[in-house]
């Protein structure tokens, strides 16, 4: 049993002040407000709960800060990436895997990420041959979970064709590819594979409309329940034409024509779609998973988020391509890139709520959606807990504007009741780090 105090929390009904907090076996067992602090107390500044990181493929960890050379004449773009990054993944074993995602994992809970959802596709070894236990690479990050402590919501990915209409997969797909049945038996090794962690979710992720076809895409989403179903839609202008010129739609509007998406669904990467798509995806109640860093570093394009919000859309934030992890930067460069289109401030911000406390509630509440799994600051609740630098004036709204626009900086983290940073630092950081780069140094040179 601990008790931590706190000058301020953010609670499911709002701010509170001298709040404490009692945590025993990982949970909050009882959270009183307005009371003094007592003897034996840990006194903190302000606390608001772990944020979801919605879209992590943490192995691209790897890459981060090495594809900013020009690969040709012509300049580089995503698809010039995409074959920079399939060059990396016939180098890493199961074992790599588990080191470059401890890394990820680490600086994710000290951003004040708590939970990651890993859209995982390195599933076969290098030749492309099923390693005798399908679940092995799922076990490679189970294990970066638990050195790490970040709550997992593992999404086994369904990748099949290189393109619209079905076609073959190629050479650098080959780690990726399963057909239905071997899929299936992936996500059942899969499930066993996390089942040590103590609150692993495990959905289901169709990569792409381009790398799954329709048939597939229904068996996918009769395999999932009422699991998470995440995947990839409209990120390049090139993926809605080759859309178009397949079927006739853009992938969203293809999509909410022939499937019953609504919010068990995470479409990640919306980023191109018309007025009238927006309003449906809204409407639906699906989530939309935003990763700013990876769009604006790959460069996708901008998401309309003012008009998606001012419809009630729900959106989530993701690191995906881990090129930085950092909530803070995810959340600013969400709304920095609305500025940047429209020519106003304040975008994202309500009447009543702060430009800060609108990004932290959206990408808490849809990313606790689209995992299953999220932070919540009640009695009973898994103790998921961020603590921000104190500020010199009253805190509320203005910590969270404070830290997202201004610092940056995480101060302590505690996940399931466990103090996993402190002082901005993961507790294993040092050993992690030192792994990483015996592991980077080998696969990079
Ligand atoms: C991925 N990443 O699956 O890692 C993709 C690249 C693709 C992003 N879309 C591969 N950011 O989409 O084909
Ligand atoms: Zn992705």
């Amino acid at each position: 049993m601990r008790t931590l105090w706190f000058e301020q929390a953010l609670l499911p009904d709002g701010w509170r002040s001298s709040v404490r907090f009692h945590i025993d076996a990982g949970r909050f067992v009882t959270i009183e407000t307005g009371v003094a602090m007592a003897a034996g107390d840990e006194r903190h500044h302000v606390a608001v709960p772990g944020t979801p990181n919605l879209h992590s493929h943490a192995f691209q960890r790897l890459m981060a800060g090495f594809a900013e050379v020009r690969s040709g004449p012509a300049g580089d773009d995503f698809w010039s990436w995409r074959e920079l990054m399939y060059r990396l993944v016939g180098a890493i074993s199961p074992d790599d895997l588990t080191v470059i995602a401890a890394m990820a994992f680490a600086e994710m809970l000290e951003s004040g990420f708590t939970r990651v959802g890993e859209f995982h596709y390195l599933h076969q070894q290098p030749d492309g041959q099923p390693y005798d236990d399908p679940g092995e690479m799922a076990a490679a990050l189970a294990a970066a979970a638990e050195q790490t402590g970040i709550g997992l919501t593992l999404l086994p990915v369904f990748y099949a064709h290189a393109g619209f209409g079905g076609l073959p997969p190629n050479a650098g797909q080959r780690r990726f590819v399963t057909d239905i049945d071997s899929f299936s038996h992936l996500h059942a090794a899969s499930v066993r594979a996390v089942s040590s962690l103590p609150d692993a979710v495990v959905g289901i992720a169709p990569h792409s409309l381009r790398a799954v076809t329709p048939d597939e895409l229904a068996a996918l989403i009769a395999m999932a329940g009422d699991r998470p179903i995440h995947l990839h839609i409209a990120e390049q202008i090139k993926e809605v034409d080759d859309c178009l010129a397949w079927s006739g739609q853009r992938p969203v509007e293809w999509l909410l024509d022939r499937f019953p998406v609504d919010q068990r669904w995470c479409l990640v990467h919306a980023t191109h779609v018309t007025q009238a798509e927006c309003r449906a995806l809204a409407k639906r109640g699906a989530v939309v998973g935003l990763c700013p860093i990876t769009e604006a570093n790959l460069g996708d394009g901008v998401f309309p988020a003012a008009d998606f919000i001012a419809e009630g859309g729900v959106f989530g934030v993701g690191s995906d391509s881990n090129v930085r992890i950092d909530l803070a930067e995810e959340l600013r460069l969400l709304e920095y890139g609305q500025r940047l289109t429209l020519r106003q401030r304040t975008v994202l911000a309500a009447p009543d709520r702060s430009n800060g406390r609108v990004l932290f509630d959206g990408a808490l509440s849809g990313g606790s959606t689209a995992l299953a799994g999220g932070a919540v600051l009640g009695t009973g609740q898994q103790a998921d807990l961020v603590e921000l630098a104190p500020i010199a004036i009253d805190a509320g709204d203005r910590a969270l504007d404070h830290w997202i626009f201004a610092t940056g900086r995480v101060e302590n983290v505690w996940r399931a009741g466990a103090k996993v940073v402190t002082g901005g630092r993961h507790y294993a950081h040092a050993a992690i780090a030192a792994r990483f780069e015996a592991v980077a140094r080998r696969l990079l040179s």
